[in-house]
């Protein structure tokens, strides 16, 4: 049975990730905290059979001690602290975390002696495009991060490139762009509207508050990029693959359609006032993808369109709101 090892497995990610490992037969454990009780709680219900082990990406010695108990054919470093909008109020946390994590965990398998064994995922941003260079963003567009979240994804994304040629390990890192669904985050911008939406549906709201609604993103479905992840590790060595869909939208698109797909006529304003607590100190205005070599090198594609992926989440939304 090959084993995978999940940092961050309570996150989107990890829920999206562990449905796929335990449908192809591995034995999945997990890094947790241990802090957010009722998150493990409801993980642990939807997939009993998973091993969670309590480690921080900030404390070496647990990621030794997890690293040594599970001997991992695969890891996957999906940890991160991910909301951009907190990194700007948390700079320090956030490169320890989102950026010196990655590098502990690398040295935590180098301590037991499995860097040659190991394969493993790094999740690398599109945020680390941030003031972009060109339009649509490869595998080798420079970077220019435009957050403390973008620094120190630039950080772990160097870091693993330099242990693969340094120390010849199999680490890939998928640069992927936005990916959302059912198990998104409620502080991220496509959940906040899903969720709301649904409220106003049901008669609990009558309006909600957005920041900046211009933006544009290259918006996919977590549900088809958690694919790609397990791809890469199965490549007989480790790359950097751009997973994205290859279409940008607006806020303001994914926002209109939402509604629409709710049901709610009338003016955007009627339902949405500006919120400027919402807007960074400096912002990363267009993101889209080429996932060419994705394609060519993975046979992967991003098969949630945009429209079919606003509707996963709207109806999901609807439920979950009309439910409680
Ligand atoms: P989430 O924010 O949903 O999940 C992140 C996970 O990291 C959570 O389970 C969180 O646990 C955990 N975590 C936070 N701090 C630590 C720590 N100190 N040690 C160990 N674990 C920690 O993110 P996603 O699932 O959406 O994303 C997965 C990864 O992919 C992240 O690294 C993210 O930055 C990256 N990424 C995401 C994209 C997206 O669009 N979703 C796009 C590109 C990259 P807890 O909740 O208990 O704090
Ligand atoms: P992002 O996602 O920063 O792209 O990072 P987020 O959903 O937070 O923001 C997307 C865009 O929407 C604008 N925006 C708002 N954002 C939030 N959260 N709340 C609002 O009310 C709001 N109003 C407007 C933002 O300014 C931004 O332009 C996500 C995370 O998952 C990262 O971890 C990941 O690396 C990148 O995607 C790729």
């Amino acid at each position: 049975m090959t084993r995978a090892l999940i940092t961050g497995i309570t996150g989107q990610d990890g829920h999206h990730l562990t449905k796929l490992l335990l449908e192809l037969g591995y034995e999945v454990f997990g890094v947790t905290n241990g802090e957010q009780k009722s998150q493990e709680e409801s993980f642990t219900k939807l997939f009993p059979h998973v091993k969670l082990l309590e480690g921080d990406l900030t404390d070496f010695s647990s990621l030794v001690t997890i690293i040594r108990q599970t001997k991992p054919d695969e890891v996957y470093n999906l940890g991160a602290i991910s909301f951009v909008g907190i990194s700007f109020k948390m700079p320090e946390v956030t490169a320890n975390v989102t950026g010196l994590g990655f590098l502990r965990l690398l040295e935590a398998i180098r301590k037991v002696g499995l860097e040659d064994n190991v394969k493993i995922y790094q999740a690398s941003s599109s945020e680390m495009y941030g003031k972009v260079r060109e339009i649509p963003q490869n595998e080798l567009t420079p970077f220019y991060p435009r957050s403390p979240y973008g620094v120190a994804k630039t950080f772990a994304h160097y870091t693993a490139v330099n242990y693969r040629e340094a120390y010849d390990m199999h680490i890939s890192c998928g640069i992927l762009f936005n990916h959302e669904g059912e198990y998104r985050g409620h502080e991220f911008v496509t959940r906040k509207i899903s969720h709301h939406v649904a409220l106003i549906k049901n008669g609990a709201i009558k309006d909600f508050t957005l920041g900046d609604l211009s933006p544009q993103r290259d918006w996919g479905y977590a549900g088809d990029y958690v694919q790609a992840m397990h791809t890469m590790l199965q490549q007989s060595s480790g790359d950097d693959f751009v997973i994205a869909s290859g279409e940008t939208h607006s806020v303001r698109d994914f926002l209109t359609l939402a509604l629409k797909i709710a049901g709610l006529k009338g003016d955007l304003d009627s339902y949405v006032k500006f919120d400027k607590e919402m807007i960074r100190p400096s912002e990363v205005d267009l993101l889209i993808g080429d996932p060419s070599k994705a394609k060519n090198d993975l046979n992967w594609v991003a098969a949630t369109k945009f429209e079919e992926l606003v509707r996963i989440m709207v109806e999901n939304d609807l439920n979950l709101t009309k439910q409680a």
